[in-house]
């Protein structure tokens, strides 16, 4: 018998992981704090649980995957939280992307009660969510992860076990910090082009071309050209992630002068934003100085 999957949170990223766990045809308990966002999983199949506690008791292996810090210490210690839920032998696996201390700090909760955890953020954005190909940054140990991987092949495709909790996430913020990077250097070049007055498809032309080629070039330039700044990786988010990146940054008494800089570019642009954008809306920086 298939074990039986819980899953709280549903965003943009947990609600397709959610549809494809019910595709692969696992028994699958949901929870959101908006409720109304429970619905399309509960038209697919899935089982709606009346509160963090409640899908946890039903679950043999749950994932949370949720914004922030503060939103995975509300789901697990919160009111009628998921931790009070969980069963002896059970597996935690949060997706959320946290700070390292915290997955360490979860994963010592779950080991009092006798619950094995797994800090795995993803990468592949919605995109990846959507096709079951999210690739999985996991810290803990090897034998749960072989035990949960028939699961996580539903949602995911490549699986890398980097160290003892907190590695996951450790690994996650250096990623998301260069991914920052890298699409903050595409929009300054591009700016410079355009306030030449050459047209800054060339550029991304030539780049193609050249030792400057990068995965965000197709995924994130054309985007970035139409200024189509629909979320698929929300800035919000991108911001959430530079700042832990820099909380981390100081707890090991390192220096981070190109992430301090994003931060404070990435900052001015949501700050001007009047609604959800994605962080290749970093490009609009310079209409807003
Ligand atoms: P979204 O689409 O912003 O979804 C965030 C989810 O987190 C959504 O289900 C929220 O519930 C939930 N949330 C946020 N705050 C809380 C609190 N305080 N309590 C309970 N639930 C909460 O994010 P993504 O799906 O794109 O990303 C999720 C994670 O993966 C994030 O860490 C990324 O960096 C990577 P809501 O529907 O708003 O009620």
């Amino acid at each position: 018998m298939k074990p039986r999957v819980g899953l709280i949170g549903l965003g943009l990223m947990g609600a397709p992981m959610g549809a494809n766990l019910l595709k692969a045809g696992f028994p699958l308990t949901v929870w959101n704090r908006t409720a109304e966002k429970a619905q399309k999983l509960a038209a697919q199949g899935a089982s709606v649980a009346k509160s963090p506690q409640d899908a946890a008791s039903q679950a043999d292996v749950l994932f949370t995957i949720v914004s922030d810090p503060p939103a995975l210490e509300e789901v697990l210690w919160g009111n009628q939280g998921a931790l009070a839920g969980l069963k002896k032998g059970s597996v935690l696996i949060d997706s959320s992307t946290v700070s390292p201390a915290l997955a360490r700090r979860v994963s010592k909760a779950c080991a009092d009660q006798s619950v094995d955890f797994l800090d795995a953020p993803v990468t592949g954005g919605t995109w990846g969510a959507e096709k079951g190909e999210l690739i999985f940054m996991v810290g803990g140990k090897k034998e749960v992860l072989d035990r949960v991987e028939p699961i996580l092949q539903a949602v995911g495709k490549r699986f890398f076990l980097l160290g003892p909790n907190g590695a996951g996430q450790t690994v996650k913020l250096a990623m998301n910090l260069i991914l920052a990077l890298e699409v903050e250097a595409l929009a300054e070049g591009l700016e410079l082009v355009t306030s030449s007055g050459v047209e800054p498809a060339k550029l991304i032309e030539v780049l193609q071309s050249s030792m400057g080629r990068a995965a965000v070039l197709d995924v994130k330039a054309p985007f970035m050209l139409k200024r189509d700044f629909t979320p698929s990786f929300p800035l919000r988010l991108m911001l959430k992630d530079i700042r832990l990146a820099m909380e981390l940054a100081k707890e090991n008494g390192i220096e981070l002068p190109a992430g301090a800089a994003a931060y404070h570019a990435y900052s001015a642009v949501k700050a001007a934003a009047k609604s959800d954008v994605d962080y290749a809306a970093i490009a609009s920086y310079w209409k807003k100085n």
